[in-house]
Parts: structure tokens; C-alpha cells; sequence
């Protein structure tokens, strides 16, 4: 097999000119006269790719003959956002794009932003999931991404009257340069149905399942090319389609809405993303997704295994297939039914490839966010998986008995079946059984795993747990969104970090140098300016970048504690209007992200933030000490200005809560010290910056623990702590939302009757370090000194880090590249 091109294309500015001017001609069929920045957007898209796909056919080329061991990531996100500078930069012609669009007066910068931002995913597990994918092509691991391709990703946040509103999303409207179609790579999905048996003397049992509905899964594959461009993988999304696009006896028969029925039920499976990332919806069209998806990636898996091996017994030699919390979880049945009942796998076999080729990444302890579905609504819709998870129950249990003396109570914990809330399968300890590997995100939310929901099933299997603390990709989230601060690093320390962001590490004698501690903080101060100019665009709020911007983006929820942050604002702005006379910080407190639509209490944190942002910000006396501001549609584009502008990154989650977070590892990369709790990787993080260079507060999970098991509320530290009684008095009172005083008089009783969340429990602490923080501002050196050693002891967050790890301790895979 030969590709098109097999001499190596020429990188220059010239060739890029000549190539991008060829697709604006032939494929777009524009002159370059009239071409509109869309246009150039779109023939810049089309000639990177070609590069892109010269590597991608060599790389799967390659995978192919040697036989390699393939990654298969299963996630229900991939919140990869734009891909069109990550290419580029990764395919080092960053400079050469620039020039050849300058020649015809276009600013590939601008080019850039006309790109809609992917946002196939909720937030953290889904952008984890696209890091996984960037640093698997430049770490070399053959791989796939398995996912759903939506229509409509995650809503557009708009702030109306100060609530959010959702709106559609529409990422696909002027098509995607990215993805390739495979309608010769499709697979029939069933639903419903009945399970006949089939008896044949002398032989087992053989189940057929007969679904009731059909629907085909399409492939739709986008390249991922690594870091140099030296591997490129593939993300594969399944697209729901009809068998039959119109029935046409019915069409004959004149019911011409009829014969489109089937065709939208169908199409309708993949239209849209569930935009909750805390509860579980426990609605029918997400089960079916989750198997839709599930199905259609082990099929592609077992037709790839066959067309070069002879059987599936070795099917875990060949791939590991990582399942990205319990969402297709529903894999470890499929398979076995597909081995079993369609391979004609012996049972016992069949169970021992499936553990052995499965692992399972466990994302939240959040009990509300744990998956079951009703025994019922499983049964109606996929009857043979479930026979099959009622087998592998019975097996566990009897095992369970036989060989670890387990009885009662420990075994209805472990059971796949909870039988107390009206008999619901449980996903996650399906996840957990079918896999030989199981891990949590972040070292304490491993050793809590071991402790909480899945105690249990860890000492059934106490081998199983393991930890892989998250990372983030340190090209998209330094090289392409800091390049200010890139290049003070390569002129300081050389290129080497590019390669292997540990590196950073020379940059840490530097936070002595008085001249390179200021050439740090006027990066930091450009890209500070760059946000202003975002947020006056945007919401025609000005701002003065020479302030502490202290910023929490993330999620909306109460165990992310925005309501904590908010309140310390409320009190600041109380203090700062009591006493003038202090010499006050100047501070802007900078909030974005996106509720889910269902969350009333996070709606209102938000509604708040935008009420106390109106007070203060419009309060003369304040003399612009204080600012606060909620951007709206926080997104991956957003965060990608938002990180590098950070003096200070607020990590607040009550502690135990918060499973890694990767937000904090974004902002600490580019130079922010951190305000937080000992919660998820935040641990971590003091391990490698030292307790001098972040500054954690409050309570620890164990302490979290204790008091809630006392029946903590927030009485006691509410009425001993003056400047958070006056704070909430305020907000409850209505001084923030005159128009309806009662507005938030539900959301403070829940901290004075109950505190669940430990915001006045932890409050003092809180405040009292951000007054520490206040009084460092004023001793730059010490300050900028700090935030250099952030960058310099970050490069271990990287997920080439993770990447690695994964691959030697739970897929046995080798790193090419
Ligand atoms: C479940 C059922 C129905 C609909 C949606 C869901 C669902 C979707 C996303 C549930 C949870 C989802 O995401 C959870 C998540 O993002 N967890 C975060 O994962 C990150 C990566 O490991 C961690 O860094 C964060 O701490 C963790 O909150």
C-alpha cells in the first residue's frame, strides 16, 4: 500500500501558500479575491489535513502489519474542542501557516476562531478523555477513541435576566473538515426483543436474541496527530442512522409522516448529549445510547481482531479496551454475548478474555452519580445482556462465598443487582467484576474508592484497585494557549521542554532571577489583558488588569463550592465598604461554567453570582477594588484564554469530593498559585510544588467524614464568625436582589440548618487564606518567584505522564514514538 504522496511534503511558507490557494480553488471554488475569512478557515483546514492524513494512513499502516496491541478508549465524551491549531502546532508549521495566509492579508489567529468549538462532552471526564487521545498519538500507543458522534453537543449558556438559558448547539452546521465518513464501516444495533434458546444434543445451550428494532451504527472517524506530527490514532464516533431511510410500503400507502417514523427514531439516539455530569437522568434514550455505542465499538473490535488472527482467544493479547467510568458498561455484557452467543466462546473462556481484556476508570464517589438502571426498563430493552449480568452475578456470589466466606450483608454489596430501591442494575460493579483492572483518578480518591462505594468488591479483589492520577496535555494547554510564556521558556532553558515537559524543572533556579521573575510577570500581565479584552467584549465590563485575578471555572456545583467563593466576596465587599481606610488589594473574582439544566441549586449560585457582580462592581465605594464577573458559555476555547490569565486558581471542592479536578492542573502550568482544599489531585500537587508554593485550607476528607456522621450544621461557626453572619444576613435579606428579597433565603437556610457542604465550617479558613494571599501581592518578587516554581514543578501533571503509566501498568502496551 502506497500513499499518494510518498516523497515528504515541503514545509515552507511557499508550499503552504501554493496548497491552501489549490483548496480555496478546487475544492472551495473561490478565488482569493473573494474568499471570506470562512473560506480561509476552511482551505487551511483542508490542506493541514492532507498532512495530517499522510501520517494517519502510515501510522495505522504500520499498527497493522506488526500486529500491535491496540488502546480502545470507550468514553461517551470527547470534549476535544477546536482542532484546527492543535494540528498545526503539532505538525510544527505554526510559522509557516502564519506567513503563507499573511501574503493575502489573512491572520491565521483570526482564522482560528471562525472553528466552532467541539464540545462533545460535559466537562472534566470528557476533556480527560480528549488529553488521553492528544498524548496517546504523541506518546506513539496505537489507539482508538470510542465515542458518540452528536449533533448537538453541550448547550450554549446565555445569561438572561441574570439565569441561565440553554440553547441548541449546532457545531455541525457548516460541516466538520475533521471527520471522515465510513458508511462501509457499519453496524446493526438492536433493541428489544425476545431471547429463543437452542437445543442441540450433546452441545450447550445456545441463546439467539432477536431484537425487535434495528438501527445502524456509522463510523465517523476524525485523525488525531500527535506532538511533531510522529503518530497519528483515530477517533472513531458512531452516528445512528436508519436501516430503512423511508419505509416505503407505508410511504406507498400514504402515510408519508409514517414512513419517516422509524428514520427519526433512529437518527434521534445520537442527536443530543445529556448536559448532566452529577446525577444520573436514568431516561430510556441514554440507555440506549450507552449500548448503541458499546455494540458498535466491540463489533468494529472483533471484525478487526479477525480479519488477522485466527480466533478471539487471544483478543486480550491484541487489544485492552479502557472504560471511561461506567458509561459503557454495558460492554461487559455485550461482549460475553457476542463471544458466547454469536463467536460460540465457551462460557468459562469467554469470562476470562473479557476480564482480561477490560479496565474500568471510576470518575466520582458522588452516590447520586453512581449509574443503575431499572431491572425492567433493562430487561425490555437489551433481554440477553441482561441473562447474561444475572450469570456473572450468580458466579461473583458464588464465588464470593466459596472463597472469601462472604455472606449477607457482603454479599447483597457486591451484588450487580441492588435489591433495596426496587431491584436496579448497578454499573459500576459490573465495570468492576468484568475488568482486571480498576482505577481512580487521583491518589486520594483511589485509597476512597477502596473505602467507600467499592469496599466490598475490594476486599473480594483486593489486587484490583489501582491509582492513575489525571493529566493534562501540555501542548494544547501551554504551547498553543501560553505562547508568550513558551517562548520565555525556550529562550531560558532551551527546547528541550517540547519534548518532555518534566524539563520545566531547569526553570526552577530561575525563580531567583530577579530579570527572569519579570519577564514572567509581563507575560502574565499581556495575557491578562488579552482576557480583559475578552470580558469588555463580552459582557461591556471593564477591568483593570494590574488586579489579582482570582478564578474559578469549572462546572457549577454545590460540591465545587462557587457558593463559598461568592460569600468570601459578599464579606470582602462588606469589609472594604466598613473600612476605607485599609490599604485593600485590588481583586477581581472571575467565575464561568455551565449548570446542569435540572440543578436548581446551581442555577441559583449562578443567578447570585450575577446579582452580587451587579451590587459590587456598581458600588462607588468600592473604588474598583473589588470586582466580580461570571462569563457566560464557559467552554474549551474560553478556558484556553482563561488559564493563562490566572494570578490565582481557586480549588475549593469539599474535600473528598472533588475526584482529581484537571482545572488545577491547567492553571498551575501557566503560573496561578492555588487556593484549596487537600482534595483530589490538589494532594498532589503540594507533594511536587511544596507547601511553600500552594496554599491549601480547611477541612481534610476524614474530618468531612466525621463531622457530617455528628450531624454538623453551620449554627456554631455562623454565629462565631461575624463577618460570615453579616455575609449571609446580606444575602439572605435580599441587598443583592431587591426586586425579590426571598430570593435566596432557601440557599443560606441550607447552610445555617445543615451545611452538607462545609462552606461555614470551612469559611474561616477560606478567608483567612486569602488574606494571606492579599498580603504576598504586595511582595512581587516573592509572589512571581512562587508562580515560576508552579510551571517549573507542574510537567508531572502531564498526561503523556498518565499515558505512560496506564500503559505499562493496566494495558501492557509499549510506547512507539
Ligand atoms: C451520567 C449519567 C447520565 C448523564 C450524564 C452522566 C455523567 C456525565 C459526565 C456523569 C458524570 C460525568 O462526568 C463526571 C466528571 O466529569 N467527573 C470528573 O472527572 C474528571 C476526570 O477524571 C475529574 O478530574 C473530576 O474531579 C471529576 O469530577
Amino acid at each position: 500500500q502506497r500513499t499518494l504522496k510518498s516523497e515528504p511534503r515541503r514545509n515552507d511558507a511557499d508550499t503552504l501558500a501554493l496548497e491552501i490557494v489549490e483548496k480555496l480553488t478546487y475544492s472551495l471554488g473561490k478565488t482569493t479575491d473573494a474568499a471570506r475569512l470562512h473560506d480561509w478557515e476552511q482551505a487551511t483546514a483542508l490542506a493541514v489535513r492532507d498532512r495530517i492524513i499522510d501520517q494517519w494512513l502510515t501510522s495505522s499502516r504500520k499498527a497493522r502489519e506488526e500486529g500491535a496491541k491496540r488502546v480502545c478508549y470507550l468514553s461517551m465524551e470527547f470534549l476535544i474542542g477546536r482542532l484546527l491549531r492543535d494540528a498545526i502546532s503539532n505538525l510544527g508549521l505554526t510559522e509557516p501557516v502564519s506567513e503563507a495566509l499573511a501574503r493575502y492579508g489573512v491572520e491565521l489567529d483570526l482564522v482560528e476562531l471562525l472553528e466552532p468549538d467541539a464540545a462533545l462532552g460535559n466537562g472534566g471526564l470528557g476533556r480527560l478523555a480528549a488529553c488521553f487521545m492528544e498524548s496517546m498519538a504523541s506518546v506513539g500507543i496505537p489507539a482508538f477513541g470510542y465515542g458518540i458522534r452528536y449533533v448537538h453537543g453541550f448547550f450554549r449558556q446565555e445569561i438572561v435576566d441574570g439565569a441561565q438559558v440553554e440553547l441548541p448547539e449546532t457545531w455541525l452546521d457548516h460541516g466538520n473538515p475533521w471527520e471522515f465518513e465510513r458508511r462501509e464501516r457499519s453496524f446493526e444495533i438492536g433493541f428489544g426483543g425476545k431471547v429463543s434458546t437452542l437445543e442441540e444434543p450433546g452441545k450447550a445451550t445456545r441463546y439467539v436474541w432477536r431484537p425487535a428494532e434495528r438501527v445502524l451504527a456509522v463510523a465517523y472517524d476524525t485523525p488525531v496527530i500527535g506532538w511533531r506530527g510522529g503518530h497519528a490514532n483515530t477517533l472513531r464516533l458512531w452516528g445512528a442512522h436508519p436501516l430503512d431511510p423511508i419505509l416505503l410500503d407505508t410511504f406507498n400507502s400514504g402515510d408519508h409522516v409514517g414512513a419517516l417514523v422509524e428514520s427519526n427514531k433512529a437518527e434521534a439516539i445520537t442527536r443530543i448529549l445529556y448536559p448532566a455530569d452529577s446525577h444520573q437522568a436514568g431516561q430510556e434514550l441514554r440507555l440506549r445510547q450507552e449500548f448503541f455505542f458499546s455494540s458498535a465499538s466491540l463489533q468494529d473490535i472483533i471484525r478487526r481482531h479477525l480479519t488477522t488472527n485466527e480466533s478471539l482467544s487471544n483478543l486480550a493479547d491484541k487489544v485492552s479496551i479502557q472504560l471511561n467510568d461506567t458509561h459503557p458498561a454495558v460492554s461487559v455484557a455485550e461482549l460475553m454475548r457476542l463471544l458466547v452467543d454469536v463467536h460460540q466462546m465457551d462460557w468459562d473462556e469467554a469470562w476470562a478474555v473479557t476480564r482480561a481484556t477490560f479496565s474500568y476508570t471510576n470518575h466520582t464517589l458522588l452516590p447520586e452519580a453512581l449509574e443503575t438502571w431499572p431491572v425492567q426498563l433493562f430487561e425490555r430493552l437489551l433481554p440477553r445482556q441482561m441473562q447474561i449480568i444475572y450469570a456473572i452475578n450468580a458466579e461473583v456470589i458464588r464465588g464470593a462465598r466459596a472463597e472469601r466466606d462472604f455472606s449477607g450483608e457482603a454479599v447483597s454489596a457486591i451484588s450487580l443487582i441492588d435489591e433495596n430501591n426496587g431491584r436496579r442494575v448497578r454499573m459500576g460493579q459490573i465495570a468492576f467484576v468484568g475488568s482486571h483492572s480498576v482505577n481512580g483518578v487521583s491518589g486520594l480518591h483511589t485509597e476512597l474508592m477502596k473505602e467507600t462505594v467499592f469496599g466490598d468488591l475490594h476486599r473480594l479483589y483486593p489486587e484490583r484497585i489501582q491509582n492513575k492520577t489525571n493529566g493534562v496535555t501540555p501542548r494544547r494547554w501551554l504551547l498553543q494557549s501560553n505562547p508568550g510564556l513558551t517562548g520565555l521558556i525556550s529562550e531560558a532553558i532551551g527546547d528541550g521542554f517540547r519534548d518532555d515537559i518534566e524539563k520545566l524543572i531547569e526553570l526552577d533556579p530561575l525563580a531567583q532571577d530577579a530579570g527572569f521573575r519579570e519577564r514572567f510577570a509581563a507575560v502574565k500581565r499581556a495575557n491578562k489583558e488579552r482576557l480583559c479584552a475578552q470580558i469588555e467584549d463580552r459582557l461591556a465590563t471593564s477591568i483593570d488588569p494590574s488586579a489579582i485575578f482570582d478564578i474559578q471555572v469549572k462546572r457549577i456545583h454545590e460540591y465545587k463550592r462557587q457558593f463559598l467563593n461568592v460569600i468570601e466576596a459578599v464579606a470582602l465587599y462588606e469589609q472594604i465598604r466598613a473600612h476605607p481606610e485599609i490599604d485593600w488589594t485590588p481583586r477581581v473574582k472571575i467565575f464561568a461554567g455551565k449548570a446542569a439544566p435540572s440543578y436548581a441549586q446551581a442555577k441559583e449560585i449562578i443567578r447570585l453570582a450575577g446579582d452580587v457582580s451587579r451590587v459590587i462592581n456598581s458600588d462607588p465605594a468600592v473604588r474598583n477594588l473589588l470586582k466580580v464577573v461570571f462569563i457566560p458559555n464557559y467552554n474549551v476555547s474560553l478556558a484556553e484564554i482563561i488559564m493563562p490569565a490566572a494570578d490565582i486558581s481557586e480549588q475549593i471542592s469539599t474535600a473528598g469530593l472533588e475526584a482529581s479536578g484537571t482545572g488545577n492542573m491547567k492553571f498551575a502550568l501557566n503560573g496561578a498559585l492555588t487556593i484549596g482544599t487537600l482534595d483530589g489531585a490538589n494532594v498532589e500537587m503540594l507533594e511536587h510544588l511544596g507547601e511553600e508554593n500552594i496554599f491549601i485550607f480547611g477541612l481534610k476528607a476524614g474530618e468531612v467524614a466525621e463531622l457530617r456522621r455528628n450531624g454538623h450544621t453551620g449554627r456554631g461557626a455562623i454565629e462565631e464568625q461575624p463577618l460570615l453572619r453579616s455575609a449571609l444576613d446580606s444575602i439572605a435579606s435580599g441587598v443583592f436582589c431587591q426586586d425579590e428579597p426571598g430570593r435566596y433565603s432557601g440557599l443560606v437556610d441550607a447552610i445555617r440548618d445543615r451545611d452538607w457542604w462545609m462552606i461555614a465550617a470551612d469559611f474561616k479558613a477560606y478567608w483567612d487564606t486569602q488574606r494571606r494571599l492579599d498580603a504576598l501581592w504586595g511582595d512581587r518578587a516573592h509572589w512571581d518567584a512562587i508562580a515560576v516554581r508552579n510551571t517549573a514543578r507542574m510537567g508531572w501533571f502531564s498526561s503523556d505522564r498518565a499515558i505512560r503509566e496506564y500503559a505499562r501498568d493496566i494495558w501492557h502496551t509499549p510506547p512507539s514514538a
